[in-house]
């Protein structure tokens, strides 16, 4: 096994697969050079066209045929490369070779997902977020194929077609698209009632995140982490966004997916072109073998969370992304990811949804991607070597050479040949299995209520507002009453009076029994307690002929040094002149852009400002305050805010001073959002 330690070496194995065809001749697939590329071969300029036009039937069949079947979970997803570096060494726990030594870089790719929606659906949906990283190390791919929502709502994998039939469109009239608000899954939800806790972080605002850059992930089973003595640690893994957990409001998300339903991706995108490149550090939770039978849930199901203020999270090395993809399809498309992808001191428990799914990942590659031979594709190949006798197939690139393709065989010595675990061949970890052969749910699995009580429970004021809101929007889409009243009915047992008050909103009859006694919680659940900054955010600067540009240049430079983002908005796009004659470009126009895709208003105004500019700039700053966001307003813009309803709210920030300006607004704009603010 090589040892070449080398972040880049996946780059420079994709490197070669690149092709630049620009300034180049065209050809066929075949290398003939074509000389033309408009008009098919005809019997005469009005006669029919040809059957032994080549070119034409090879340039429409390969078109005929580009599509692949979209993945049927997380169909409309987004990636980019990076890097992963390890802080701590893992040594004690796991053996895997890209946890040992501290400063270590394995490069990786992470693609995020929705789950529910069609590949060209928005991406603002209600809906968990796919996590999925791979991890190119020097002992071959490791897949950790996780979500952003740390628990799941089922728990044996034989309920998952179910869960995704409900979720989807409904099959008789296929409505609606990418949401949850709808009859079935509503009726699953109440009729598969291990559903309730991940249901409560699907209603809260880990659902409509305000960026991949802002997500946390999980791994959400237990694994176990082998050590070099076979001992074993059940570990579960976590990913902390280094610019913290936000999220949009449910109104701004809805609008966001019209106004700019590719918002999830674009941010990606330019925040990497922009070398603003996304930081997550990774975490485990780890709980020795023995000691699993000490807490109050099974660590095999995957509807429990190890609270972290049970379980501290050991935070051991950090994930950069830092490169876009070259190609969509090539790339994000048609990675494979699959969560049976480990290395040595990395394995599995019998948590019975892990176990499916270590199934259904490969089965499900050869559908999209037309046969076994999918990780011969760039973006899948391991960056070390591998061998085996596995041959042939759909697409096979390899020309595996000479005569032998089995083992045992004398004629090539034996080899390939099995390595010694001792020597980096995985051996799975050998634990003591036993019982009889049962199709049944646990004993221990059958809480499915004290969780979800202990997140309603760290939930803050407005945390809980936004589920209640969230609860009674997605069940007053849900056209049965009775299942209206059954799912109500269920989540009594995780808080009564939540219940109550969806149910009044929904028109059904508020539950009058139920409720929990839980009282544990953990504020690491709630986003009020997470980590709050400018940098990155994205700001729009209101502006119209005549603006100030002294104050305008200073508030700009002031604000980009805190690492914010600007972007000029008029009532066209085009030049705009300050005061002084000088001018700057606006990027946008009101017609364009829309205050859903920022994360605040910087109102500047201008001595010439029109009626036009005043009424566009002001829906615009009326929206912005509807979702809490931070308005700022200097200059000619501080005389248009003056005089509306929202002069005096908090997180409006009217200010002369331009360095003071820069300074308030700059806090305004990392506290993200303004709770406390009244809006009509
Ligand atoms: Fe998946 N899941 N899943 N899933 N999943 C797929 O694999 C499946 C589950 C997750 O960006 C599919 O390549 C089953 C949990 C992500 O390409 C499919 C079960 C978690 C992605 C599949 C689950 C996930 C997938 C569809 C229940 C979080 C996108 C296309 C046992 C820990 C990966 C594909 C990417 C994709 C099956 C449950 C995460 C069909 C059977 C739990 C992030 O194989």
């Amino acid at each position: 096994m090589s040892k070449k330690h080398n972040e880049n070496r996946k780059q420079e194995q994709l490197d070669k697969f690149r092709v630049d065809d620009s300034g180049k001749e065209m050809s066929t697939n075949q290398g003939l050079k074509v000389s033309e590329d408009e008009f098919s071969l005809k019997a005469g300029e009005r006669g029919p066209t040809l059957m032994e036009d080549f070119q034409f039937r090879e340039k429409m069949t390969h078109f005929d045929h580009e599509r692949i079947p979209e993945r049927i979970v997380h169909a409309r997803g987004y990636a980019a490369h990076g890097e992963f570096e390890l802080y701590e060494s893992m040594k004690p726990y796991t053996k895997a070779d890209f946890l040992q030594e501290p400063g270590r870089k394995t490069p990786v790719f992470v693609r995020f997902s929705t789950v529910a929606g069609s590949k060209g659906s928005g991406e603002l949906a209600r809906d968990v977020r796919g996590f999925a990283t791979k991890f190119y190390t020097e002992e071959g791919n490791y897949d950790l194929v996780g979500n952003n929502i740390p628990v799941f709502f089922i728990q044996d994998a034989m309920k998952f077609p179910d869960l995704i039939h409900a979720v989807k469109p409904e099959p008789h009239n296929g409505i609606p698209q990418a949401a949850s608000a709808h009859d079935t899954f509503w009726d699953f939800v109440a009729n598969n009632q291990e559903t309730a806790h991940m249901v409560m972080w699907q209603m809260s605002d880990r659902a409509i995140p305000r960026s991949f850059r802002m997500m946390e992930g999980f791994g959400v089973h237990t694994f176990r982490f082998v050590n070099e003595e076979g001992k074993a640690h059940f570990v579960k893994f976590h990913w902390k966004p280094k610019l913290g957990v936000h999220s949009t409001v449910w109104d701004e998300a809805q609008k966001i997916n019209g106004k700019n339903p590719d918002f999830h991706r674009a941010d990606l995108y330019e925040s990497i072109e922009n070398g603003d490149y996304p930081e997550f550090e990774f975490g485990v939770q780890l709980i020795a073998e023995e000691d699993a039978h000490t807490f109050d849930f099974d660590v095999l199901d995957p509807t429990k969370i190890w609270p972290e203020e049970d379980v501290p999270v050991k935070i051991i090395g950090k994930m950069t992304l830092n490169r876009n993809v070259d190609n969509v399809f090539a790339e994000t498309e048609q990675v494979a990811f699959h969560p049976g992808h480990v290395v040595p001191g990395i394995d599995f428990t019998n948590d019975p949804l892990l176990q499916g799914r270590l199934f259904s990942y490969t089965d499900t590659q050869l559908i999209r991607l037309g046969g076994p031979n999918f990780h011969e594709l760039p973006i899948n190949r391991p960056v070390c070597p591998f061998h085996n006798n596995q041959r042939d197939g759909y697409s096979r690139h390899t020309l595996n050479t000479g005569q032998v393709s089995y083992h045992n065989n004398s004629l090539a010595n034996n080899t390939p040949k099995p390595v010694a675990p001792a020597n980096g061949g995985y051996q799975h970890y050998q634990e003591k299995v036993e019982g009889r052969k049962v199709q049944a749910r646990s004993e221990s699995f059958k809480d499915h209520f004290t969780q979800a009580t202990l997140f309603w429970n760290s939930m803050s004021d407005i945390e809980k507002q936004h589920i209640k809101d969230a609860f009674s929007f997605e069940l007053g889409k849900v056209e049965s009453e009775a299942v209206r009243q059954q799912v109500v009915d269920m989540f009594a047992n995780v808080n009564l009076k939540m219940a109550q008050e969806v149910a009044e909103n929904i028109g059904v009859a508020p539950p009058q029994s139920g409720g929990s006694d839980v009282t544990k919680s953990s504020p690491a659940l709630s986003q009020e307690n997470t980590i709050k900054k400018a940098k990155t955010r994205t700001v729009a600067i209101l502006v119209d002929e005549k603006f100030h540009s002294e104050d305008v240049m200073l508030a700009v430079r002031g604000l980009q040094d805190k690492g914010i983002h600007l972007e000029f908005v008029g009532k066209k796009r085009g030049e705009i002149t300050s005061n002084s004659g000088n001018s700057i470009n606006a990027d946008h126009s009101f017609l364009t852009v829309d205050s859903v895709l920022y994360d605040a208003v910087y109102v500047v105004g201008g001595e010439d400002q029109d009626l036009d500019f005043q009424q566009k700039a002001m829906d615009f700053v009326k929206e912005a305050c509807a979702h809490y966001k931070p308005i700022g307003a200097t200059n000619q813009g501080m005389r248009l805010i003056e005089n509306s309803a929202i002069a005096n709210k908090p997180g409006v920030i009217l200010e002369a001073a331009i360095n003071r300006f820069i300074g308030r607004f700059s806090q305004a704009v990392a506290a993200h959002r303004f709770w406390d603010r009244e809006v009509s």
